[in-house]
């Protein structure tokens, strides 16, 4: 369903033959004046073509990340950690389903990115291919990957690319809420027994590595860096962010008396948190589809999306059915 590209130009009409090197000039213009692109503006195919990328990555996660909170909550332990955690989930739904609109202006379908996704073309945050094995994985990923989506997408909200950016700011809103949530469950488990306390450890234990991974390669092997900072779609590099993230957690950790599992971790004479060599080889297998749940993950996204065909083709068939009724009415 094309919902929102109904009215834009398309790939076809706005950059056949006009990628001159004049409009190229005075797009980068634009960009340098700190101007949005919009949706219906001349832009090169390569910005259209890594913007579509990245907003339908970022929407991919958005909705694989539902699996494994979804994961606990049945199992969570009050009720009022549970509604936190229903609501923290249809949250994320809902920022897929704001990403995937975003996406769409720039001319693909919901269809095809959706489709790209469930036949392993186009990736989602290697994060979401952790298992949940405890309680303190919820507090644990509400701590530290909202944490660290929240420091990559607050520079997305000053993103060049209008929809993108503007549907940031809600989306980083609710992150900051489910920030506070993983915190809170944190500081419960580590103020309680001692067994609840070695639970959240072993958690920060398991989730550690990986969530500096999900800031991406470093900077030297970053392949769309340097395009996307000339765009000003990234304004941070991924090192930069990984580190400005360290930065802020380190305390965070010590005010909840865990420890982060880099003994060889030291503070340098500007404050920063230098942390060990990151194993990159893990990365590389997560990526490839070798990571502990990538298969499971795959396989609940590729059976929600064949049992939810009929609501699909309900909504489509009732979407021609308005449209038909508005036409008579109109024509009476
Ligand atoms: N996982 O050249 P770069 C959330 C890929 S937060 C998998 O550096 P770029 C909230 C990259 O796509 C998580 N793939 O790429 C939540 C590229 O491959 P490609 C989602 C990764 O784009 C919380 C290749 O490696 N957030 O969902 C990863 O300049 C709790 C080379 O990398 C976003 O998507 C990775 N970690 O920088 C939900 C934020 N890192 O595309 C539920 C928006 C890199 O050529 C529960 N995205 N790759 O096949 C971004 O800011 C950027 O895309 C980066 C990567 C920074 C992720």
């Amino acid at each position: 369903m094309r919902m929102y590209t109904q009215a834009l130009n398309t790939a076809e009409t706005d950059d056949r033959g006009l990628e001159d090197a004049g409009r190229a000039a005075q797009f980068q213009a634009r960009i340098d004046a700190e101007e949005r692109i919009e949706p219906n503006d001349w832009m090169p195919a390569a910005y259209r073509k890594t913007l579509t990328r990245q907003i339908s990555q970022h929407a991919h996660s958005e909705i694989v990340g539902m699996l494994p909170e979804g994961n606990w909550i049945t199992r969570a332990p009050t009720l009022r950690r549970k509604a936190a955690l229903l609501a923290k989930v249809q949250d994320e739904c809902g920022h897929g389903l704001y990403l995937y609109a975003a996406a769409e202006t720039l001319g693909a379908s919901r269809e095809e990115l959706v489709d790209a996704m469930l036949a392993g073309k186009a990736k989602y945050s290697s994060i979401f291919n952790y298992p949940t094995l405890t309680w303190a994985d919820i507090g644990t990923i509400g701590w530290l990957v909202d944490g660290a989506a929240i420091m990559n997408q607050i520079p997305l909200c000053r993103c060049s690319y209008g929809p993108y950016a503007r549907a940031m700011i809600r989306v980083c809103k609710e992150e900051s809420f489910h920030q506070r949530q993983g915190y809170e469950i944190m500081l419960t488990l580590c103020r309680g027994s001692d067994e609840q306390k070695a639970m959240a450890q072993d958690a920060l234990n398991r989730w550690w590595w990986p969530v500096l991974m999900m800031f991406g390669p470093p900077d030297a092997t970053s392949q769309h860096s340097d395009t996307s900072t000339k765009w000003k779609i990234k304004r941070f590099s991924n090192d930069e962010l990984r580190q400005k993230f360290v930065d802020a957690t380190v305390p965070q950790a010590q005010y909840l008396g865990l420890t982060i599992p880099d003994p060889g971790m030291t503070q340098d004479a500007e404050g920063h948190w230098r942390y060990s060599e990151i194993d990159w080889t893990e990365f590389k297998q997560v990526l490839a589809g070798n990571g502990p749940c990538n298969r499971d993950r795959m396989a609940a996204r590729r059976k929600a999306h064949e049992e939810g065909a009929w609501v699909r083709e309900a909504a489509a068939a009732y979407a021609a059915k308005r449209a038909r009724r508005q036409t008579a009415q109109a024509a009476e």
